[in-house]
């Protein structure tokens, strides 16, 4: 079986394709550029997978996700890729950073959030969601991932999800619980559109 995935983001694409190996589902890229006009992560990844879907006519997933930070009234948000620059990692979360600079640990909490919607024809979507919540810390720690990780502190852990090998954050992170779901709809519903 195989599903497309609307995204140009390799990290997240890498997280996708870890997940359902195992199912032996095969993810195939689609890089089209398409603007994110949505005010919801819900919009985004509707607009991602339908466009998707329209072109290649097979099952489309589209993710949407980002960081909210709860003493920026939910900033960065839908606009997390874009926060200082377009695509501009490191230039995003410095921006963070400078912004939070001389914040209590305590001021600090945020939350990633991923929805994805996966079009199985033209007029039929499924929606999966998934959170978790964190702190922004004082500095960045660990290569690992890509975005906002190496600010992401997971307190269970008491690492940043920088620091944490890709298994580890596989099983934890707001990408792994929307794709848990996803994986348990393809699981049952396999045989509809494979
Ligand atoms: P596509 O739209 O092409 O899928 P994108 O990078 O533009 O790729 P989003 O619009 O969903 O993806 O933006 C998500 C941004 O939120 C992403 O660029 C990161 O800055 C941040 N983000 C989301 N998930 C993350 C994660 O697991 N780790 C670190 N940062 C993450």
């Amino acid at each position: 079986m195989k599903i497309v995935l609307a995204s140009k983001n390799k990290g997240k694409r890498r997280e996708f394709e870890n997940f359902l190996k195992a199912l032996n589902i095969k993810v195939i890229p689609f890089e089209k550029d398409i603007e994110e006009r949505g005010l919801t992560f819900f919009e985004n990844a509707c607009l991602k997978a339908k466009i998707s879907f329209e072109e290649t006519k097979i099952p489309s997933a589209g993710e949407d996700s980002g960081l909210v930070v709860d003493c920026l009234y939910g900033m960065p948000g839908v606009f997390s890729n874009r926060f200082h620059e377009k695509g501009n990692d490191r230039k995003n979360r410095k921006r963070l950073l400078d912004i939070l600079k001389g914040r209590p640990f305590n001021e600090r909490k945020a939350r990633f959030v991923s929805c994805i919607v996966l079009f199985t024809s033209s007029d039929k979507y499924f929606v999966f969601n998934g959170e978790v919540e964190g702190f922004i810390d004082f500095e960045e720690k660990g290569t690992q991932g890509f975005g906002y990780d190496p600010i992401f502190l997971y307190p269970q852990l008491g690492k940043t999800f920088g620091q944490l090998p890709l298994e580890i954050k596989n099983r934890i992170s707001h990408r792994a619980k929307a794709l848990m779901e996803l994986k348990k709809f393809l699981i049952k519903n396999e045989s509809s559109f494979s």
